[in-house]
């Protein structure tokens, strides 16, 4: 189907590649290497709320000399500011999208590259910059600290708080650049699928985890330019003297009143329709990479496909116009507040569809009790918890009271770690075989898995408690407020729980990195799966396929009455029809 390609060195095969797999693999890499980024940023918060004003071990010493080994109340804000910047925008964004997105795309439509490998190359480089601002912005007075959101004034008066000066430039430019890298990418998702499917992948053939990419690109292509405006905007207000988000007459650390007729509360509303959206972005992949998954292990069919389909649009829809649900205590018109809280309540409808479809594509199965399996298992319950809590919160009464409590912090840990990390260590097993040629441990993996599972649900569920108890977030020292003091004994509990979810990540890591050289070599399929990847070989050479794959039905045949003695049906491999159909009536 193509020309034999070029060899070319090693620099532009490994480093500067324009193969998708490859540039997959290298977000891959990035991307784990930014999650033990992430996770020790977090434990530096949970190490303050276990024991704050304590002399940290080792680190202590090292990071705050000056302040006699202890967490700063600075670096303390710095911590969850970094810890959610990092996991954010430099892990689950990238690793979904720039990792399995661009390893899968083209391999799961039967294409041999992306449509613009240039562009794809470019994408996977402009996350080094961003890296770079982010890192770097730690040199500055402790680094940046006003969360995440980012919300005036906070972020745009240097004089507010001492991480607001150049470290909050640096991470405006580190968030352009991944802003960037997402774009890039976006476009390039949205016309490979389009226009390079294989005769016969028809759009209802594709499987669920391209219809979660192509949802996803959708998504990122129409919400991503309003947060790089907005982030230009604040730049401005920043640097060139505009007040796009400053009022006037603020008095800021006894500097002089600011000048400016802004609005604090447009960042909000910006930033949120971007980020809300964002949340989706966090998510339908690996609702897309789930749903394939579970289908191979439990051998049936996905229940229920194009009411799946239809359900992930929905949401994607139902994204755009919910985003003041995080807004609720900022003062809005409580019809504005009710519309907002009807919006919001209707995306559990199809997030139910899929939640039911999933247990309905497990129901009488041949479930094959795999860590793919479990981890996916572990996506769909922990779905249900995050998706639960955040009804309650989406009702403006509850939210009133449990807003910015550690009750919000529960929700996104359920969603964000719970489901879509999970589903990422899932489809980390499933497709290693397809990178790297190699098994990975299954045994390890499985022990990766318990403890994880176990551990993550002591360190998160107990923040539902912290948070209906009144427990804030973002606060450096909660008991300093005597109604909170009675929560430190279940903080140093959670805090115990993280350090050993941390630690088992390492299992992960080991057999990650072991595999690729000592694993169990594996053939095309080892997992009897139906996807046009599992026809090329493992790992497929540069251009894919040896041969033009031809699509016939979609890739779902598993236990098919059809199939013969295997139970699974290639989607290259013609369905003949059914014994009944064939007598004519
Ligand atoms: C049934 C579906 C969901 C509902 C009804 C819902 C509702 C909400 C509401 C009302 C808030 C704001 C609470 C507050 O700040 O007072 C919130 C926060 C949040 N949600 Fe959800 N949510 C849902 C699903 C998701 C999903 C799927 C994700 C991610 C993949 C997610 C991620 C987040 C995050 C990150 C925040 C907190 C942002 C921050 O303040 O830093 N949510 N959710
Ligand atoms: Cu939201």
């Amino acid at each position: 189907m193509h020309a034999v390609h070029h060899q070319p060195g090693w620099i532009r095969r490994y480093i500067f590649s324009t193969d998708h797999k490859v540039i997959g693999i290298q977000f891959l890499f990035t991307t784990l290497l930014m999650l033990m980024v992430g996770g020790a940023l977090a434990l530096g918060v949970r190490w303050q709320l276990a024991w704050p004003w304590e002399r940290m071990p080792i680190l202590g010493d090292m990071l705050f000399r000056t302040d006699g080994g202890q967490i700063t109340p600075e670096a303390y804000t710095m911590l969850f500011t970094m810890h959610a910047t990092v996991m954010i925008f430099l892990v689950v964004i990238p690793i979904l999208a720039g990792a399995f997105g661009n390893f899968l795309i083209p391999l799961q439509i039967g294409a041999e590259d992306m449509a613009f490998p240039t562009l794809n190359m470019l994408s996977y480089w402009f996350m080094w910059p961003a890296i770079g601002c982010f890192m770097l912005s730690f040199a500055y007075d402790g680094g940046p600290a006003a969360g995440w959101t980012i919300y005036p004034v906070l972020a745009v008066l240097p004089q507010a708080a001492p991480g607001s000066g150049f470290a909050q430039t640096l991470w405006l430019f580190g968030l352009t650049f991944v802003g960037f890298s997402s774009m890039f990418g976006s476009i390039n998702y949205m016309t490979t699928i389009i226009n390079m499917r294989a005769p016969g992948m028809t759009l209802f053939r594709m499987p669920m985890t391209i219809w979660g990419m192509f949802i996803t690109a959708i998504l990122q292509a129409f919400a991503l330019p309003v947060l790089t405006a907005a982030g230009f905007m604040m730049l401005a207000d920043r640097m060139l003297g505009t007040t796009f988000f400053i009022p006037g007459g603020l008095v800021v650390n006894n500097a002089p009143a600011t000048v400016g007729g802004g609005q604090p509360l447009m960042w909000q509303h910006l930033f949120w329709f971007y980020s809300h959206p964002a949340v989706y972005i966090m998510l339908l992949p690996a609702m897309g990479m789930v749903s394939d998954m579970l289908a191979c292990m439990s051998r049936k069919p996905l229940f229920g496909y194009k009411p799946m389909i239809f359900s992930m649009a929905t949401i994607a829809g139902l994204g755009f116009i919910v985003w003041g649900h995080h807004m609720f205590t900022s003062g809005m018109n409580p019809i504005v507040g009710m519309t907002f809280m009807v919006s919001t309540i209707l995306i559990a409808l199809p997030s139910a569809i899929k939640t039911f479809n999933w247990i309905g594509t497990m129901w009488g199965g041949k479930l094959q009790f795999n860590t793919v399996l479990l981890n996916c298992a572990a996506f769909v319950s922990m779905f249900i918890t995050g998706g639960l809590s955040g009804i309650f919160m989406a009702a403006v009464p509850v939210d009133v009271y449990i807003h910015d409590t550690y009750f919000i912090v529960a929700h996104f840990h359920y969603i964000l770690f719970g489901s879509t990390l999970f589903g990422i260590f899932a489809a980390i097993h499933f497709w290693f075989p397809k990178m790297f040629g190699r098994m990975m441990s299954d045994r390890l993996g499985q022990i990766h898995f318990f403890i994880t599972f176990a551990a993550f649900n002591c360190t998160f569920f107990p923040m539902h408690l912290l948070g209906i108890g009144g427990m804030p977030r973002r606060y450096a020292d909660p008991y300093h407020f005597p109604y909170l003091e009675h929560l430190l004994p279940l903080n140093q509990f959670m805090t115990y729980a993280a350090i050993v979810m941390g630690f088992a990540q390492f299992i992960l890591l080991f057999n990650f990195g072991w595999s690729i050289f000592f694993g169990k070599k594996c053939g095309r399929n080892p997992w009897n799966s139906n996807g046009l990847e599992w026809q090329a070989p493992s790992p497929p050479p540069h251009g894919n396929f040896d041969v033009q794959p031809v699509v016939y039905h979609g890739p779902y045949e598993y236990s098919s009455p059809v199939s013969g003695e295997n139970d699974f049906l290639p989607q290259t491999e013609y369905m003949p029809r059914r014994p009944d159909q064939s007598q004519g009536h």
